[in-house]
């Protein structure tokens, strides 16, 4: 089965405890506080790989996880960091946010097109701070230090999209997969029934000093764009292909048609899935000329090519064409014209990487915009009237930050409260009416609410 499609979960590791003691030496009775940070817990990356072609890694494995970070230690020793976890995936790997309960898919987290580009899906949690950082001129013996961080969880959807250079298109038994057998090493499966291909067939062509990857999709017919057949499936493979190389089969083999209504119907089809692979620079192809009486199609489609090249570019018979007006003559049976048909591939595919190349300095950097989009998400939250007194503060930061406190530990306590308040969620509470001696719920925890100058007061008690 060809698995292009798989949602997953992924999991960051957690961060190592901050640890909370006091130095001990022989001759001191009670040290300064050296407590290390606990280890920061590992990222689950995603990361293209051109040596893969495939998700099938991910068909039965569902679930992901980074190792935790370590907890800090006495004499100032740091906890280990977690390992980062790693997981490959073709080059044409778009990963997007997923929704499971919703069944949602979400944002584009990142679209993976080179070899080695990676991204992080879920970051591990920071370590705790040992209670070496909580020291300050008037507080010289800081008996808490922080938890670890609880690491991000979500879940995604992986999509591999073919990338190939240039895709082969056309009714079924137009000879596609023997033209692609032709052009390159790969050996798809040929015979004289349609459909023989089901799933795409990749290879790699080359010509003079040029290479390019080639796709072999499978057959197209009328009412594909609406799923009739098996090419809808496909066809959205070829968004991201630069070169539409349509083939036609001259003899008109698969059910007796006319091979110019062939050369329609594709051009229909492709229109009617998208507007922009109607407008994708294509070569066409007539093949089968070893066929007796081909020539005469061959004409009639030639000319059609022209017409059709010269009214995409305007009418203007020398100003640029998405459609080259050339017809390509070959036979995949005997060879004649394939190599002709390769150099003449190869040379665009150069010329729209390079065009490719120059717009790429443009791109949208994927990871940054949705970094930031993601921080800013993290940072919000909202704060609900319950009535009775009681109110919900919800949000990712912030509930982070209460489930990093130990609730055993006073000083932690109010240290979270500190900051809290510098977040601005005692502003925001009081906006909603809250008064001292409300009740705040926050992840499963309960707090009185005391407005600031109270909780100034109580810091300065707690020497804060
Ligand atoms: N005479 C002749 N027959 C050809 C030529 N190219 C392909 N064929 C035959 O046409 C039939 C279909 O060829 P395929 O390469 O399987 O066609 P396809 O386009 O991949 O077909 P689907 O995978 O079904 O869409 C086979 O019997 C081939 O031997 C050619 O140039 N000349
Ligand atoms: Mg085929």
């Amino acid at each position: 089965m060809f698995i292009d499609k798989v949602r997953i979960h992924v999991r960051g590791g957690d961060g190592g405890a901050g640890c909370m003691s006091f130095r001990r030496e022989a001759h001191v009775p009670k040290g300064g506080p050296d407590g290390g940070d606990g280890g920061h817990g590992g990222n689950v990356v995603v990361e293209a790989d051109a040596s893969l072609s495939s998700l099938i890694e991910y068909r039965f494995k569902h679930h992901f996880k980074a190792d935790r970070g370590t907890h800090g230690k006495g004499s100032r020793m740091h906890g280990a960091t977690g390992e980062d976890l790693v997981l490959k995936v073709p080059v044409g790997t778009v990963v997007r946010e997923y929704f499971e309960e919703e069944r949602e898919t979400g944002q584009l987290i990142a679209d993976l097109t080179h070899d080695g580009e990676r991204i992080v899906v879920a970051e591990g949690g920071m370590g705790g701070r040992g209670n070496i950082h909580f020291v300050t001129p008037t507080r010289r013996a800081p008996a808490f230090a922080e938890l670890g961080e609880p690491a991000q969880e979500r879940w995604i959807e992986l999509e591999m999209k073919l990338m190939a250079d240039a895709a082969l298109v056309g009714m079924p038994s137009a000879g596609k997969s023997s033209l692609i057998a032709r052009m390159s090493a790969a050996r798809p499966k040929i015979a004289d029934y349609p459909f023989t291909t089901l799933v795409p067939n990749l290879g790699v062509a080359r010509s003079g000093d040029y290479s390019f990857v080639i796709a072999d999709i499978p057959g197209l017919i009328e009412g594909a764009h609406e799923g009739r057949g098996l090419g809808h499936e496909f066809l959205r493979h070829i968004e991201r292909t630069a070169l539409i190389v349509q083939v036609v089969d001259l003899t008109g083999d698969y059910e007796g048609r006319d091979p110019l209504e062939d050369y329609e119907v594709i051009n229909r089809e492709l229109a009617l899935y998208a507007d922009e692979l109607a407008a994708r620079p294509r070569i066409v192809v007539a093949n089968k000329i070893d066929a007796p009486g081909s020539d005469e199609a061959a004409d009639r489609l030639a000319k059609r090519v022209h017409e059709d090249s010269v009214a995409a570019a305007g009418g203007d018979e020398f100003g640029p064409s998405p459609i080259d007006p050339k017809l390509y003559r070959v036979s995949a049976l005997t060879g004649e014209g394939a190599d002709g048909l390769k150099a003449a591939i190869a040379t665009k595919v150069h010329e729209l990487r390079e065009a490719a190349r120059a717009d790429a300095e443009n791109d949208v950097q994927y990871d940054h915009v949705w970094e930031h989009r993601r921080r800013e998400r993290d940072r919000r939250f909202d704060v609900a009237n319950l009535g009775g007194g009681v109110f919900r503060v919800s949000g990712p930061q912030v509930e982070r930050m209460v489930v990093q406190t130990d609730w055993e530990n006073e000083e932690a306590v109010a240290f979270l409260q500190h900051r809290l308040k510098r977040l601005g969620v005692e502003t925001a509470l009081e906006k909603a009416g809250a008064v001292d001696g409300d009740e705040i719920r926050i992840v499963g925890r309960a707090f009185e609410f005391e407005s600031a100058r109270t909780a100034d007061d109580m810091f300065k008690e707690l020497d804060l």
